[in-house]
């Protein structure tokens, strides 16, 4: 995280971001101007994907040649974290560059994204810019916001909001698939990649950002018609009849010994007290949970999945050969974040576990020197570096204050100074969650855990200080990268842990000074950033879906 003072964010916002930028301001006049080095670029962002699910991280089951030849013909993050491992704050972080304690919009709080911080987000700048704009998939926030206008944001539109299901086409707020030939909803990702690419204008570069639905829950668990609650999970899907003999969708992987996790159904108390997660409400949202037999049948599911996004990624790959298109695309693969699968005897998201809270981030950039190519990247990257990369890539500044940073640089010099550790926060405290905050180190990672409200939060009851945790972990990741032995009370670990005590107050008393300063500089009218809309009491929100 950017150590930014307020002072000096007061200050960047306040002269503005073309005063502050200086020199990068000048290269943004010039990529208005529309010059010819201007690459395409494409996000893909997937739904609850684990860091190390492809062949090319190891995977023993998985295949994803697609995404592996990305990975070899780019480069690959070995440390990506999310700052927040929660579908809708995670995504107003890839969007923004901030932290949720920043842009306070989250599944618990009142505020929703509003226009000034969307002019801020990195499509909404290349658009600004001259990028021709589109948006396929999941957005994820857009209820919750801009009430069915989200559309009018980008220059092509075939988007959601909330969970889409497998079959989405018959879903009222998936309409804008209705009309797709395909019937599955990431197949239906790929033909709407089609129909982008053929609508680009001449002489503009593109920005296509595609959220895929899957491998959310919301998809696996909706293969199978009719599936719901204690029923999900106990068909095998490939019986389903539009599946049988589906190259993706029907038997692959079902030959394959599925390592269910030890603690599947088992017992969570020993790793985080009753007292402070409760489980009864996740234990009602997450399949992995149920039986050791439901597990399996949704790890393949997870599985064949993932095998779909990649052939997607495939057919990206060859529109963009066949248009004359490859060598001037910029391509990042990333996921909102990632899951539990039985671990912990848990399924889902929210809590701050590596497994949980890494994800996959690629990078193809057609300009990187050959030498450059097909590296592993171990510097600790974030989700919040996404949209300062993007609008690097795009000639354009990042956003004056916010906590991400541009990876470029990385990618030629990986051994540059750079950020030695991650702060990670969850703020979402529906289903049982606590409020959690986590340093995590090379080495190590100390968890802290403050309780739950019980209710929507304010500023003031995610500021921290002088509070004290409910509850404390801390892991050596060297000896036990399962984060499943709390070395909280070991007396040879005591200055280890005073230290990463220090270490997570002083970044979260950090990130509350950043809050202050993002709503101080909205109040005074000042800055191009700073913007929260708070709902009244009243408000019922829309689509009460977590994810
Ligand atoms: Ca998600």
């Amino acid at each position: 995280m950017r150590t930014t003072t307020r002072r000096q964010f007061l200050r960047a916002v306040s002269c503005g971001a073309a005063v502050a930028a200086g020199g990068r301001a000048l290269r943004g006049a010039q990529a208005l101007a529309g010059g010819p080095g201007r690459p395409n670029i494409v996000f893909l962002l997937t739904d609850d994907q684990r860091a190390r699910t492809f062949g090319v991280a190891g995977h023993a089951v998985i295949r994803t040649p697609h995404v592996d030849r990305l990975a070899r013909e780019g480069v690959r993050f070995t440390h990506a974290f999310v700052t927040d491992p929660t579908c809708k704050p995670s995504r107003v972080t890839c969007l923004t560059g901030l932290y949720e304690r920043v842009h306070g919009v989250g599944f618990s709080t009142r505020w929703r994204l509003d226009e000034r911080q969307w002019r801020e987000s990195y499509p909404a700048r290349m658009r600004r810019a001259g990028y021709y704009t589109g948006f396929i998939g999941k957005f994820g926030v857009e209820s919750y916001t801009f009430r069915g206008r989200a559309a009018a944001k980008f220059d092509f539109w075939r988007g959601h909001d909330g969970w889409a299901q497998f079959r989405p086409k018959k879903l009222r707020h998936c309409a804008a698939y209705a009309e797709a030939t395909e019937e599955i909803i990431t197949p239906i990702m790929g033909e709407s990649i089609e129909r982008f690419l053929d609508s680009c204008p001449d002489g503009k570069p593109f920005c296509l950002s595609v959220s895929f639905s899957a491998p959310h829950g919301s998809i696996s668990g909706s293969m199978v018609p009719g599936e719901s609650g204690k029923t999900r999970m106990t068909t095998a899907a490939h019986t389903v009849e539009d599946l049988r003999g589906h190259p993706v969708y029907g038997t692959l992987y079902r030959d394959r010994e599925v390592e269910i996790p030890a603690e599947t159904a088992g017992e969570t108390e020993r790793f985080i007290p009753k007292r402070v997660l409760p489980q009864a409400k996740r234990r009602r949202c997450y399949s992995y949970d149920y039986t050791r037999s439901t597990a399996r049948e949704h790890h393949w599911r997870y599985y064949q999945l993932i095998t779909g996004i990649d052939a997607v990624v495939g057919g990206l790959r060859k529109s963009l050969a066949r248009r004359g298109l490859a060598e001037r695309t910029v391509i990042v693969f990333a996921s909102d974040h990632g899951l539990l699968m039985g671990e912990y005897g848990m399924g889902g998201k929210s809590l701050l576990y590596d497994l949980a809270t890494r994800i996959p981030l690629l990078i193809y950039d057609p300009a990187l020197p050959k030498a450059r190519r097909g590296r592993t990247i171990d510097a600790f990257a974030l989700s919040a570096d996404i949209a300062p990369t993007l609008l690097s890539y795009a000639g354009l500044p990042p956003p004056a204050g916010i906590q991400g940073r541009d990876l470029r640089p990385l990618l030629t010099e990986p051994d540059r100074p750079w950020r030695d550790e991650v702060f990670l926060e969850n703020l979402y405290v529906g289903r049982d969650n606590p409020f959690i905050e986590a340093v995590r180190t090379r080495r190590f990672k100390y968890v802290r855990y403050f309780a739950n409200p019980g209710s929507f939060y304010n500023d003031r009851q995610v500021d921290f200080a002088g509070k004290t945790p409910v509850f404390e972990q801390l892991f050596d990741l060297r000896a036990d990268p399962m984060e499943k032995t709390n070395l909280l009370a070991d007396p040879k670990h005591r200055d280890v842990l005073n230290d990463l005590r220090r270490r997570c107050r002083k970044r979260s008393a950090e990130l509350v000074a950043l809050r202050k300063a993002y709503v101080a500089a909205r109040a005074s009218g000042r800055g191009p950033a700073a913007g929260v809309e708070f709902l009244s009491k009243k408000t019922v929100l829309p689509g009460r879906r977590r994810g």
